[in-house]
């Protein structure tokens, strides 16, 4: 049975990490069995999480993961695609990975009320002696990513145009269909789930959050997508922020 390592559930979400949770959509699209196992970043073969333990192999990274997956499990994600739309479908997923992503980056780990609840816990199990240098130290880490993402270089009002302009082109995408290329989801609907449910959960409340709830077709189908893949989770997305 394959392993997942992930960060688990949390912060209102069946799970913390967002490119976690991408890759256990896919595994419950492809219906194959898996167990999740509680794993830092560091543990991993490229420093991050997800990776996936499949017999004698590990498999770093959700893309590889999902490359893993259609070529040894004979799974198709994009099945009934023609080539341009599995390229509109890429594409699309590399603006929510390369950019919604950081937005969301940001509104966690660089507000910090945010941080206090949500990523400064995930330290709380080191020794006293450490605990606050090592956070800090990785905030910091963090912080770099996000300037280096570009989003981090602007104001936090011109970040949120940016991020704005790109959930709205997702939103436009989106359209009225169910999922993002039709009448069932594909491999980007996990990672397009994944990171708006993220932005979306009412434990972190920010101005990102409030921009991506005006999209009402984008709030609707993460409560489309969670209510399929996470029918057992209690998704409280209209609550009011913690
Ligand atoms: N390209 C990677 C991104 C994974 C990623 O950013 N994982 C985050 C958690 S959502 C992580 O492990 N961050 C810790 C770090 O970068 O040190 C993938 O698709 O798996």
């Amino acid at each position: 049975m394959i392993t997942l390592h992930g960060g688990g559930a949390g912060f209102g979400l069946p799970e913390i990490s967002p490119f976690v949770t991408k890759t256990e959509v896919q595994l419950k699209m492809a219906g194959l069995a898996y167990r999740k196992q509680p794993s830092k970043p560091m543990a991993s073969p490229k420093g991050q999480i997800p990776f996936i333990d499949d017999g004698a192999e590990t498999i770093a990274d959700s893309s590889f993961i999902r490359a893993h997956i259609e070529s040894q499990h004979g799974i198709d994600f994009d099945e009934g695609l023609d080539l341009a739309q599995r390229a509109q479908a890429w594409a699309i997923e590399r603006m929510i990975e390369h950019h919604i992503y950081f937005a969301l980056v940001g509104a966690r780990w660089l507000n910090d009320e945010n941080f206090a609840k949500g990523p400064a816990q995930f330290f709380s199990d080191l020794p006293d002696t450490q605990r606050d240098s090592v956070r800090a130290a990785v905030r910091d880490q963090v912080e770099h990513n996000y300037v280096v993402s570009g989003l981090g270089r602007h104001s936090p009002e011109e970040a949120l145009e940016l991020a704005g302009r790109s959930l709205m082109a997702l939103s436009l995408l989106l359209a009225d269909k169910p999922y993002l290329m039709g009448e069932r989801p594909c491999s980007t609907d996990a990672t397009a789930f994944a990171i708006l449910a993220g932005i979306m959960t009412p434990y972190f409340d920010s101005p990102l959050r409030q921009r991506l709830m005006q999209f009402g077709n984008l709030v609707a189908y993460v409560d489309r997508m969670m209510a399929r893949f996470y029918p057992e989770h209690a998704w409280e997305r209209q609550a009011e922020a913690a």
